[in-house]
């Protein structure tokens, strides 16, 4: 994990190195910061909700801590399958971020508590070849990221949502909650990361949606 101590001499330059460091310089708008003038902070088309809606697509998996797992595979150096306990011994994080959702709703001022994605990558290393990962969930849903994306400085694997973990109806025991991009992108009851080379589309990207879902760029449907 990196809470390096002083580093005796300067790590080697190499093609991950390198990666990290442009994944450091997008992250400069830091965590529980939105980083954007007041006036900016609702991107366009969206309109402000006060409670949480809940959205999926019918399915609401229970899934016991027992049983719970995550896999990592593909493109990566350390490929794991992480039970409750093993994930739960992450480096843990908070953050604050707002939702937006492509049907138009946005909620201000959540509090997520989990693992930062930037800590699973010190854990499982991807390999310099890697440029997406395809998120499969225990419903069936996938969506699809860049890594660049996965990797944001907020992107947080989210157990817990205003102090209290998260309830099965949003995603838990964990979902992935990523607030630079579309809440679709912020998969729910998360069961499975793979790294691959190219992105590729997931369940709503094959059906209409954008590929990235950029909420300022407006990025809702494919052609936009
Ligand atoms: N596994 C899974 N994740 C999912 C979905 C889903 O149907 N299944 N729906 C997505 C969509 S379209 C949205 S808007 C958000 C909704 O999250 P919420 O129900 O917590 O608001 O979850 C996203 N993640
Ligand atoms: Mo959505």
């Amino acid at each position: 994990m990196s809470d390096d101590q002083t580093p005796a001499e300067t790590p080697p330059e190499t093609k991950l190195t390198r990666t990290k460091r442009a994944w450091a310089e997008q992250g400069r708008f830091l965590t529980g910061q939105h980083g954007r003038p007041e006036a900016e902070r609702l991107p366009p088309g969206q309109h402000l909700v006060r409670d949480w809606p809940v959205l999926d697509l019918g399915e609401q998996p229970e899934v016991p801590l027992t049983a719970w797992r995550l896999d990592i595979r593909g493109m990566v150096g350390n490929p794991v399958t992480l039970d409750w306990a093993a994930f739960s011994a992450l480096p843990r994080s908070e953050t604050r971020s707002d939702i937006h959702c492509v049907t138009t709703w946005s909620r201000y001022d959540n509090d997520w508590g989990g693992v930062l994605t930037r800590d699973l990558l010190d854990l499982v290393q991807p390999d310099g070849e890697a440029g997406a990962v395809m998120l499969t969930s225990h419903d069936g849903y996938e969506t699809n990221l860049t890594l660049a994306d996965f990797a944001a400085a907020d992107a947080i694997l989210a157990t817990h949502w205003q102090g209290a973990p998260l309830t099965v109806e949003h995603g838990g025991p964990m979902r992935l909650v990523l607030p630079r991009l579309y809440f679709w992108k912020s998969a729910k009851w998360l069961r499975r990361i793979e790294f691959r080379a190219h992105d590729a589309p997931g369940f709503w990207e094959r059906n209409g949606y954008h590929m990235r879902g950029d909420p300022w760029a407006e990025e809702r449907y494919a052609g936009d």
